[in-house]
């Protein structure tokens, strides 16, 4: 059984950058509604009693897309909610700020990289601060792809399919992730993740 994770904050506590109203439609019905479709797909199959990696590894390999979806939504929603939080954002300090200079040349290089890379994607997704091959990159995926199963090592995560900004931002999703980049981005979360980047699909896929 897949569970809806809770999420890391009250629905309000990302006011007025992300709105209440939000934040439940997004985590109370569409979150759920992934879990509630994994479920459904996994009942009385070998995967039922599986972790939530495991689900999406093996959906993966074996090209089940319906079934990957729904899990590797689950996951990319978990993983959403954690890059996020009331008052972060802007530029970090300690280690990651020299790693960021180190591959972007600078933090205002790597700001706007995420806001073209994130704006830029095409229809439904995610914009992705990631490692890969020991480096930090700024990657976008389609629909409901997470960048471990390509790889790479996911360390922040911006949902940018439309219900995540478009009671609050409209069309505007550029108004959004800038918002998103310069107030909430979970710069704590993102030194956790590269403390110990084999264990960030797994504690992720732990709460759910
Ligand atoms: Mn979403």
């Amino acid at each position: 059984m897949i569970e809806l994770p809770k999420l890391p904050y009250g629905y309000d506590a990302l006011e007025p950058c992300i709105s209440e109203r939000t934040l439940r439609l997004h985590h109370g019905k569409h979150h759920k509604a992934y879990v509630d479709k994994g479920n459904d797909l996994i009942s009385g199959t070998d995967l039922a009693d599986a972790d939530l990696e495991t689900i999406i590894r093996k959906a993966h390999a074996d090209k089940n897309q319906g079934l990957f979806n729904q899990a590797a939504q689950v996951w990319n929603h978990t993983f959403y909610w954690h890059s996020m939080a009331p008052g972060a954002g802007g530029e970090p300090g300690g280690e990651i700020a020299e790693r960021i200079k180190k591959d972007f040349g600078s933090y205002a290089d790597f700001r706007d990289q995420l806001l073209k890379t994130a704006a830029g994607q095409f229809g439904s997704g995610y914009g992705w601060l990631v490692l890969d091959g020991g480096s930090l990159k700024v990657t976008s995926t389609s629909n409901a792809v997470p960048p471990f199963v390509e790889g790479q090592v996911p360390v922040l995560g911006i949902d940018v399919w439309e219900h995540s900004y478009y009671l609050d931002y409209q069309n505007v999703r550029p108004d959004y992730l800038k918002t998103v980049v310069d107030k909430l981005l979970n710069w704590e979360f993102a030194a956790a993740n590269l403390a110990d980047p084999d264990g960030v699909v797994q504690k992720i896929s732990k709460e759910a």
